[in-house]
């Protein structure tokens, strides 16, 4: 076993090996499988205030693929689409798999990808600890420098590509050509800015929390960060468990759901029914000025969760009874805005969820702000999951739990 499958305990502190550190710099990008990537980078960058960064396509010699990333911040999204039919002569193994994919859970993230310094380490002891191997390390030297991937599967359809860019100024190798395009007039009007991805949320099925975090813990060398269970997160009608995997640096922050019984099919049900299987559910982006992001990106159509006024009245009752710190955003403006608070006695988090981001109820935005407090608004949940079963009721599948 190498050094870096050695904090194999839960733990909520940092692991102390310096052999074991700096593995993990962040997340590097999320790539989805869409029906049409142009469709979707134009999508987001108008709604979520993304902003075109480069793609690769017919035009750039490729004969299979299309494919074009958007950013913001350090948060980088790429959409990959087939070019040619299943059926096609020319059709490949890449489509092949992203015709598959989006049969199977339509648009989707395929693979989360971790920024590194050292992908030869951790992708052989990701391999000794029986993860599937899908890409050998590869380094490709271009006139953007030096770079180094290797791709592991991951969960269900969902891969990890680690990333090792330290001597590296581009995107990825490839044909990628940076898109010039300027943004409209309205694209720049409500302006929105993101730091980098907080965490992300993976959904899997009954009694799938432990064995997944073990394979994070074994495979990755990660620890649990904090955990949660039915005792603690639970409405009317359901529950869940959850753990949160993290790196020895705990800088990827991925929390692992389950399903735990109910009255009625809970949310992590009916995500599990409609992906056909375990993947992401949310992904969160951290923001240093959560307000105007939150207005900014209402303004440009982004549809949020509505939680109750009561609400606001409970979180005034929850202030008055416990310890808090000052929080610097009026109340009225987050009342106003219907953003979510959490906090402890030493600091706070502002955030909000959006609603699903493609038309099966799976995956969804969260933005995040945080004022010294490293949770994940537990204090919400309850009332977060109500407002979830909601709309859940309102797409019909809010069923007795088989
Ligand atoms: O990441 C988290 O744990 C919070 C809460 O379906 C959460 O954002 C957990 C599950 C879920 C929605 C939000
Ligand atoms: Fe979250």
């Amino acid at each position: 076993m190498t050094s870096t499958a050695a904090s194999t305990s839960a733990s909520t502190s940092k692991a102390t090996d310096p052999a074991n550190m700096d593995y993990y710099l962040g997340f590097d990008h999320m790539k989805f499988y869409v029906g049409s990537s142009n469709v979707c980078a134009s999508h987001f960058v108008k709604t979520y205030g993304f902003k075109y960064h480069c793609f690769k396509g017919l035009e750039t010699g490729e004969r299979l693929v299309h494919s074009v990333v958007i950013s913001n911040g350090d948060v980088f999204l790429e959409f990959v689409s087939a070019l040619v039919p299943p059926t096609s002569q020319e059709s490949s193994a890449v489509c092949q798999e992203i015709h598959n994919h989006i049969m199977k859970h339509g648009d989707a993230v395929k693979d989360v990808a971790f920024k590194v310094n050292n992908v030869e380490k951790i992708y052989q002891n990701a391999l000794i600890h029986g993860a599937i191997p899908i890409q050998d390390p590869v380094t490709v030297t271009d006139e953007y420098g030096s770079i180094t991937t290797a791709k592991i599967g991951a969960f269900g359809d969902t891969i990890h590509t680690l990333v090792d860019r330290t001597k590296y100024k581009g995107y990825l190798p490839g044909t990628y050509r940076l898109i010039e395009k300027e943004l409209t007039e309205s694209e720049k009007m409500h302006p929105v800015d993101f730091m980098s991805i907080d965490h992300c949320v993976q959904n899997h099925d009954w009694f799938k929390m432990i064995p997944v975090s073990d394979f994070y813990k074994n495979a990755f060398g990660f620890h649990q960060y904090w955990s949660v269970d039915e005792k603690q997160v639970y409405t009317e009608y359901s529950a869940l468990r959850s753990a949160v995997m993290t790196d020895p640096t705990e800088t990827i922050k991925m929390p692992i759901n389950e399903p735990a019984k109910g009255l009625k099919k809970s949310q992590i049900e009916e995500f599990l029914d409609f992906y056909g299987g375990p993947g992401v559910q949310h992904i969160a982006i951290q923001v240093e000025d959560i307000l105007t992001t939150i207005a900014n990106l209402r303004k440009r159509g982004t549809e949020f969760i509505k939680v109750p006024d009561t609400y606001y009245a409970n979180l005034e009752k929850r202030m008055i009874e416990n310890k808090h710190p000052e929080i610097k955003e009026p109340l009225e403006k987050i009342k106003k805005l219907g953003i979510l608070v959490d906090f402890d006695e030493n600091g706070y988090l502002l955030q909000l969820f959006t609603k699903p981001l493609f038309d099966r109820p799976t995956i969804f935005f969260e933005f995040i702000q945080r004022n010294n407090h490293n949770g994940f608004g537990a204090g919400n949940f309850k009332g977060l999951f109500e407002v979830l079963e909601g709309d859940q009721a309102l797409r019909g599948n809010l069923v007795d739990q088989s």
